[in-house]
């Protein structure tokens, strides 16, 4: 029987040889590196190598997908962890970056087969930004990156 993926418990996972990037989104850059710190600390309690861990940055969350999808086809790496801060302003301008952001990574994974997280806030106010992007393992970096090995680990047990 295979039992990877096969309990709703959550899993004991071990990142060990796991090659992982993180993109990050430089708009609110502030909140967007506590979100980067939380993502590398979690992927060290999980065993990734330092030597296995990329990371790039593109301007705003509008342009995670692009960079996803462009580094998940080059086979490099296991998993991809998008990070990003979006703060509702007064104009719709939110609702177009959020929703491009969730569809273009969502698509960046379905078409690649390379899993990726989608660690972007999408906020009210800032607070809720800081809220959860602090040092503790509830940091949204540090979730999406459990998700990033959990999912790697998946894909590779599915497709062995
Ligand atoms: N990008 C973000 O990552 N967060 C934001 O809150 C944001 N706001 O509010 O405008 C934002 N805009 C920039 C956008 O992601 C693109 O970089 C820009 O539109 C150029 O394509």
């Amino acid at each position: 029987m295979t039992r990877a993926g096969s309990s709703s418990a959550i899993p004991d996972l071990d990142g060990t040889g796991l090659r992982i990037a993180i993109i990050g989104a430089r708009f609110n850059d502030h909140i967007v590196t506590n979100l980067r710190d939380g993502a590398l600390r979690g992927l060290e309690r999980l065993g990734v190598a330092d030597n296995d861990i990329m990371e790039s940055w593109v301007p705003g969350a509008f342009e995670l997908p692009l960079a996803a999808k462009v580094l998940a086809q080059t086979g490099k790496v296991d998993a991809i962890i998008c990070l990003g801060t979006v703060i509702k302003g007064d104009t719709p301008h939110f609702e177009y970056v959020c929703g491009e952001a969730a569809r273009g990574i969502q698509d960046a994974q379905l078409t690649t087969g390379i899993p990726v997280m989608f660690g972007v806030l999408t906020v009210n106010t800032e607070q809720q930004a800081i809220d959860r992007s602090g040092p503790g393992i509830d940091n949204k970096g540090d979730e999406a990156a459990v998700g990033a090995v959990e999912m790697a680990l998946l894909v590779k047990c599915l497709t062995a």
